[in-house]
This record gives structure tokens, C-alpha cells and sequence, in this order.
């Protein structure tokens, strides 16, 4: 009895947080802010009403039923086994409500499907665990991270999620699109089966490895739309939030033209101070190797090694960056990180209080490249090897691949 007690408090409480934590709950569906949304919820509220009157029409009738022809009364049953009539009756009206919904039904299934016409397309990856935007037309193509504050406040105890804004439902790097363009999107997935869900735009849709699944929408008006991967089985598909920022065409257009000149830039070769270098390794670090490695490096004992004190980090930075680069049969390769990432990322793993590794050294980003690589890979940074001779002893990696297969 106690026990029953203490859950039925518990989940009190439990009602009660939630209540307070998402101010905006409502019971009903939300509108969203496009055309197939708007579609869709009228079409909810319409299924919604006929249900609710044939509930009102046929619990009436049979309280009334019960309630007036009850045995005290004296009332006689009515015997009409196998009345054709009757029959004829609740079977066609029955079938002509169906159809009746049927056809707003069908006409809402079209045009969710109906991804043609469309003026840009977009390419959405879902990996583990983080999403990946590819825009088709311009060649833009960045990821998108649960932003730093919510990694950290969701890692470290002593920090209150309540003093974290969209606590899990923010990024460092939104989605930007037009509003009013009819924008496609393709949804796929690198490793596991994902699922991309902004309630606003009134649809989701699952990001399948192997498979290619599309949606449209067309946003009225510009704004910030948040969601999240709704995909249930996997251990971290809370942590990959959406953020979809809407803005005019004008805007937009000023947006791509930067994005795509910081896209083409090449690593921040200049000479940074430590404290520079340990935060933004440390940024690399939550964007790119928390979810295993763990905020204080200890890793997950079976699954992950730790980086706390591990003789791969704390020993050869050359090396360090070589492994980083080329991962292993275990861990994925992060040729993608640029020179100047890769940098900071090591001068954060061999020197970070938080994960308890202090070696006193430092890497700039110029120690990150080989001086041979220097032109082929920045083409586009006048003199690069001259800016990096400056340095010295420029390191060039050796990327030791460790893949067994
Ligand atoms: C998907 C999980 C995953 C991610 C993300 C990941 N790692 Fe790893 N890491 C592993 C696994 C698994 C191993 C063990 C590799 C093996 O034994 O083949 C490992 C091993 C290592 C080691 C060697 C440790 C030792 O003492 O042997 C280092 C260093 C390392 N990772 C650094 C990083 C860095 C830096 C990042 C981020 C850029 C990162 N890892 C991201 C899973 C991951
Ligand atoms: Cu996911």
C-alpha cells in the first residue's frame, strides 16, 4: 500500500514537472507554419469532429436506450433478428462516413508527396549524432551539433539544464531556409536509422541508411522552428536536435554567399595563445568525440578507451594526429577536421584539466600540416608554407592507419 502511494505521488510530481517544463504543452496537434501543416490540422480537427459527434450520436442513443426502456418500467424487448432494413442502414452509413473522410484523407497524403516542382532541394543526413545538410544547388554542406551549452549541461552535474536556453533543442549551426520556396528534401542516414521531426513544418519523416526518402515544405513566415530526431531505439537520438531558421529571400541569399565563402576558406593558420587553443579544442572535442570518448575522458570501460591518461595521447603528437586521422576499425576516421581544428583538438587532449591530461606543450595549426601538403591542400591561402615557416618545426603528420580491414 505504501508503495502504491509513493508512485502515485511520484508520478504526481512527475505530471507536474512536465507541465512546468514545457510551458507550451497543448493537448491538441500544433498548427505549424506551412501550407501542408495548416492542411493536415484541419484535417485532424475535421476526423476529430466526426468522431466526436458519432461518439456523442451513438453513446446518446444507447444511454438513452438503457436508461428509458429499463426492465423496472416494464419495458418488453423488441425482437427484429435479421431486419434487412436495419442492416442495409448500418451498413451505408457507416461506408458513407469512411468515404467521406476518405477524401480529404487522400488528398492530404497526395500533396505530402507531392515533391515535384520544387525550387531547391536539400539533402539531409542523419548520423550518429548529429545531422548533416547538404544544399544541392549552391554545394553548401555543413553539420549540424547539439549545441555546446546542452552537451555540457547534460554531462556535467553541477550545471542546471533550467539555466540552459532550449535546453536539448538547440545547434551550433542551424538550418537556414527561404521562406515561400517549395524546398525538397531528401532524407537518408550514414549508420543507423534516424528520424527528422520539426512539428511545424507538420510532417516527419525517417532518415534510413541505404534509402532515399523525400518531403517538402514551403514556410509562411520567417522564424525559428525546433525539433528533434524522433527515432526511439539507439542511445543518443535525444542529443540531435533540429533547428530550422526561416528568413527572407533577400536574407537568404546573404547567407549562402557567406556560408559558401567560410566553406572555401582554409584553416586559421595564424599563431594562437594557449588559452585560445584550449577552448577551442575543446569545442572540436564536444562537437566531435564526447559522445564516446565522455566529457572527463574516461571513455566507456568495454566500449571506448579512455583519453585520461592514455600513452596515445599524451605521447607523440604526430602520431596523436595521425590515429585522429585515419581512425581505426573502431572508431571513425576525422579527415574532415582542418588543420586548425585538428590543432587545438590535441593541445585540448594533452592538456585539458577536464580530462586530466597535462603534458605543457601546445600545438598550432601550422604543426598540423606537412609543408609538402601545404600548397596542394590550400590552394587558395597565398604562401601558405611561408606563413608556416615562421613556425620552425612544422610536423608532418604520419598518418599510421590502424583500419584492419
Ligand atoms: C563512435 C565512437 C568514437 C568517437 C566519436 C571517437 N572515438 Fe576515439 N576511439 C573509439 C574507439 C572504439 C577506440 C578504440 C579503437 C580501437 O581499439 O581500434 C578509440 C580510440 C581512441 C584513441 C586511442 C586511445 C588509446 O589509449 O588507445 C584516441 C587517442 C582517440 N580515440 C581519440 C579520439 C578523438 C580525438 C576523437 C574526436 C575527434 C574520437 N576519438 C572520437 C571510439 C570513438
Ligand atoms: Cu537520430
Amino acid at each position: 500500500m505504501k508503495k502504491t502511494k509513493h508512485l502515485f505521488v511520484s508520478m504526481l510530481l512527475m505530471g507536474m514537472g512536465l507541465e512546468t517544463a514545457q510551458a507550451d504543452y497543448t493537448l491538441n496537434l500544433v498548427q505549424g507554419s506551412t501550407q501542408l501543416s495548416h492542411e493536415l490540422y484541419d484535417l485532424h480537427m475535421l476526423i476529430l469532429w466526426i468522431c466526436v459527434f458519432i461518439g456523442i450520436a451513438v453513446f446518446g442513443t444507447m444511454f438513452y436506450s438503457i436508461f428509458h426502456h429499463r426492465k423496472s418500467k416494464g419495458h418488453q424487448a423488441a425482437q427484429f433478428h435479421e431486419n434487412t432494413t436495419v442492416e442495409i442502414i448500418w451498413t451505408i452509413i457507416p461506408t458513407l462516413i469512411l468515404v467521406a473522410m476518405a477524401i480529404p484523407a487522400t488528398k492530404a497524403v497526395i500533396d505530402l508527396d507531392h515533391v515535384q516542382d520544387s525550387d531547391m532541394s536539400i539533402k539531409v543526413t542523419g548520423k550518429q549524432w548529429y545531422w548533416e545538410y547538404e544544399y544541392l544547388d549552391s554545394g553548401l554542406r555543413f553539420e549540424s551539433h547539439l549545441d555546446e551549452a546542452s552537451e555540457k549541461a547534460h554531462r556535467v552535474s553541477s550545471i542546471d539544464p533550467r539555466s540552459v536556453p532550449n535546453y536539448l533543442l538547440n545547434v551550433d549551426k542551424p538550418l537556414v531556409i527561404p521562406v515561400k520556396k517549395k524546398i525538397r528534401f531528401l532524407f537518408t542516414a550514414g549508420d543507423v536509422i534516424h528520424s527528422w521531426w520539426v512539428p511545424d513544418l507538420g510532417w516527419k519523416k525517417d532518415a534510413n541508411p541505404g534509402f532515399v526518402n523525400d518531403a517538402w515544405t514551403s514556410i509562411d513566415k520567417p522564424g525559428v522552428y525546433r525539433g528533434q530526431c524522433t527515432e526511439l531505439c539507439g542511445r543518443d537520438h535525444g542529443f540531435m536536435p533540429i533547428v530550422v531558421i526561416a528568413m527572407e529571400q533577400d536574407q537568404y541569399d546573404a547567407w549562402v554567399k557567406s556560408e559558401i565563402e567560410k566553406q572555401a576558406k582554409g584553416p586559421d593558420l595564424d599563431k594562437h595563445t594557449r588559452s585560445d587553443l584550449l577552448s577551442k579544442g575543446e569545442s572540436v572535442y564536444l562537437r566531435n568525440c564526447v559522445a564516446c570518448h565522455q566529457i572527463d575522458g574516461k571513455g566507456i570501460s568495454g566500449w571506448y578507451p579512455a583519453l585520461r591518461g592514455s600513452a596515445k595521447v599524451t605521447g607523440d603528437t604526430s602520431q596523436l594526429m595521425g590515429f585522429i586521422q585515419a581512425g581505426t576499425s573502431k572508431m571513425p576516421a576525422f579527415k574532415k577536421l582542418k588543420a586548425d581544428e585538428l590543432a587545438t583538438l590535441v593541445t585540448y587532449l594533452r592538456n585539458s584539466p577536464d580530462l586530466g591530461n597535462s603534458v605543457g606543450d601546445e600545438t598550432q595549426a601550422c604543426q598540423a600540416l606537412s609543408l609538402d601538403d601545404l600548397d596542394d591542400l590550400y590552394p587558395d591561402i597565398d604562401n601558405a608554407p611561408q606563413l608556416c615557416k615562421e613556425f620552425g618545426e612544422v610536423k608532418p603528420e604520419k598518418v599510421v592507419s590502424e583500419k584492419k580491414d
